[in-house]
């Protein structure tokens, strides 16, 4: 039974992985353009689905912080795929396309950003309250 030796032997190398994982941890604060708690949680789990075991965004600070493992991921994967959700990051803008689809209580002010979306976001931006999105549910019900 060749298959039992080889377990113990698959057990130490997971136990091996996992050590070295929780060794190397990288921490991280980036600013990332965003504008409510609906942004907020956009923000975090692109983040998280890059691979951030911790991801924490400020929305008065506009600061990401972050925790990755550097051997799983890094900076520039995590940055493209908030990118990928709209939001711009040093190292990464956000296409148009991804821009535009953002609510428009969410679309945050871009120096090249379209004018006319601007007056609307205003008066949304007005109504927009920490963590609940209830920005993006006002314009719902318009
Ligand atoms: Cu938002």
């Amino acid at each position: 039974m060749k298959t039992i030796k080889i377990i113990p032997f698959i057990a130490i190398l997971i136990t091996l992985t996992y050590s070295g994982f929780a060794q190397k941890q990288t921490s991280e604060t980036l600013k990332v353009s965003g504008e409510c708690g609906m942004c907020k949680k956009k923000i975090e789990s692109a983040a998280k689905d890059a691979g951030a075991t911790y991801a924490v965004w400020n929305k008065d600070s506009k600061e990401l912080a972050l925790r990755y493992d550097g051997q799983s991921t890094n900076s520039s994967k995590i940055q493209q795929k908030i990118a990928d959700a709209g939001y711009d990051t040093p190292k990464f803008k956000a296409t148009d396309e991804a821009y535009n689809k953002l609510e428009q209580c969410c679309q945050y002010d871009r120096t090249a950003a379209v004018k006319e979306k601007k007056e609307t976001s205003e008066k949304m931006k007005m109504n927009c309250s920490e963590g609940k999105g209830s920005c993006c549910d006002k314009k719902a019900e318009q």
